[in-house]
């Protein structure tokens, strides 16, 4: 990545010399550490970082961040480097703000050392555990959650090796905990499941009983741990040089940690914390009973938008989620999708409008200044699509209705993986399921017949209901036919 040679870096010695609005809302280093974060890439340092030190700095508390990496050794030297400082930058089509948080209490490199990150879920001090670590990453079947652990996590569950995994370490970090019995604590799954509480909890239920953990162990995690479920909205795309350019001009300083965001942020959680957590509502997140509908609405209307938009945009050529909003009729054909897909398929909070909340979803996607790209949004669909677009399609089938718009999805998604795009430039195929797929698309029917029959059979992505559904069926395959035989511009104009 480029550096400017010479320019200097940030660092607590940098604080003085940053523009006033740019500096920590608390003073980094003074807060004592209560939140260990797994997980603390782009998306957490400009979601739940930025909430927590706005927490602290409006109640005080001693909640500062430790943030564990599982694998990014690079990131850890970095934020190691500027003495656990980071910048995030607020972008919009007309300005830019820029501010650097001091949430983080240290950062950790679970790969280098993970009996460090067993000793601290066990450690007194810390009562909640926030995660951002990507839907993959729980090893949990996406239609179903039904753990599928990996020969890594197996080894985690039966073996005394230092756990590789991130369950592992929960698992491990939990028994280490009970053994100590070191207070309540509350697991925070901050990523896009369906359920994300309930699922975690499902995660560290079925690995316990994989592990043979103590009948004593699991009692202590039934009585003792918290699942709250979250639905977190920020569109933070991956950190690019431009990011850190971005960044550099604001502070004066080289922040090699910096991301940048849009402005909007939402955080609901449901607060079921047995060892207390920060004042995240000071800070302007919704605590709540239940965040099921908002999950479901973010879930459906937004995240399913994204992933209809990043494959048919990808297909057609484009690089980001806002060029590809600009394609004719492509920002009709998503107004059909919720309004007539997603908007019937379940019951949103109460007072909100989904059309309403679809259009302020479409503004966010079209902010030029967030490059948000296609191909970022359209990875590991095998684990995305569920919750998006398939039990979408499963309730509107339940209720009787047809789920066209929502079928065009699927069907983009298959093209998608397929490899190709409209002008014959390959695509990639980034999912932990991507052997599977191209295995089960290489020796199906070379025809979207086939092609829709094959992927339909992977029963741990797509719901029986949705597989077992001509209707559903047939659909997707007159969708895959229009965008194979004529692309995917005449198909929308066709279609809107
Ligand atoms: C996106 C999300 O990459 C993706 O799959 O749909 O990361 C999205 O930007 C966030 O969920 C917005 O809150």
């Amino acid at each position: 990545m480029a550096v400017t040679v010479g320019a200097s870096r940030l660092d607590l010695g940098a604080l003085r010399r940053l523009p006033a609005e740019a500096r920590p809302l608390v003073r980094p280093g003074s807060v004592a550490a209560g939140v260990l974060h797994l997980g603390i890439g782009a998306f957490h340092r400009a979601h739940q970082a930025v909430y927590t030190e706005q927490a602290i700095g409006l109640a005080g508390g001693d909640w500062g961040i430790v943030g564990v990496a599982p694998r990014n050794a690079e990131l850890v030297r970095t934020l190691a480097a500027q003495d656990n400082l980071f910048s995030v930058s607020t972008l919009s089509a007309a300005d830019q703000h820029t501010r650097v948080v001091g949430a983080l209490a240290g950062v950790r490199l679970a790969a280098a050392d993970p009996p460090a990150v067993v000793a601290l879920l066990a450690d007194p001090a810390i009562r909640v555990v926030t995660l951002t670590v990507t839907e993959k990453a729980y090893q949990l079947d996406p239609a179903g959650g039904t753990l599928r652990p990996d020969p890594a996590l197996v080894a985690d569950l039966t073996t005394d090796r230092p756990p590789a995994t991130v369950p592992g370490l929960l698992v491990r970090g939990l028994l280490a905990r009970a053994a100590a019995d070191a207070g309540p604590i509350a697991l925070v799954s901050c990523d896009n499941l369906p359920a994300n509480g309930r699922r975690l909890r499902g995660l560290v239920t079925q690995a316990l009983a994989y592990a043979g953990a103590p009948e004593p162990a699991i009692e202590w995690v039934g009585t003792q741990v918290g699942f709250p479920g979250t639905m977190v909205d920020r569109i933070v795309p991956a950190s690019t040089p431009e990011t850190l350019a971005a960044a550099r001009r604001a502070l004066g300083v080289e922040d090699l940690a910096a991301v940048a965001a849009e402005p909007y942020a939402h955080w609901v959680i449901e607060d079921d914390f047995p060892g207390g957590r920060p004042a995240w509502d000071r800070a302007g997140a919704v605590l709540c009973a239940d965040a099921g509908p908002w999950e479901r609405l973010k879930l459906r209307a937004l995240n399913g938008v994204h992933s209809a938009t990043a494959y048919l945009g990808a297909l057609a050529g484009c690089e980001t989620i806002a060029d590809a909003l600009a394609l004719p009729h492509l920002a009709a054909v998503l107004r059909r999708l919720i309004a007539d897909d997603v908007a019937a398929s379940f019951t949103p909070p109460e007072g909100v409008d989904v059309v309403d909340y679809g259009e302020q979803v479409l503004a966010r996607f079209g902010n030029p200044a967030i490059r948000h790209r296609t191909l970022q949004v359209a990875m590991d669909g095998s684990q995305k699509l569920p919750q998006r677009i398939l039990h979408t399609i499963a309730d509107l089938r339940a209720a009787g209705r047809s789920a066209r718009w929502a079928a065009l999805v699927v069907a983009a998604w298959i093209r998608f993986a397929q490899g190709t795009a409209d002008d014959g430039r390959p695509l990639p195929l980034d999912d932990p399921l991507a052997e599977r797929i191209r295995a089960a698309l290489a020796a199906a029917p070379q025809t979207p017949t086939g092609a829709v029959h094959a992927v339909f059979a992977l029963a741990e992505v797509v719901p029986p209901e949705v597989a077992a559904d001509d209707e559903v069926r047939a659909d997707v395959v007159a969708w895959l036919t229009d965008l194979h035989r004529h692309g995917v511009p005449p198909t929308l104009a066709g279609a809107a």
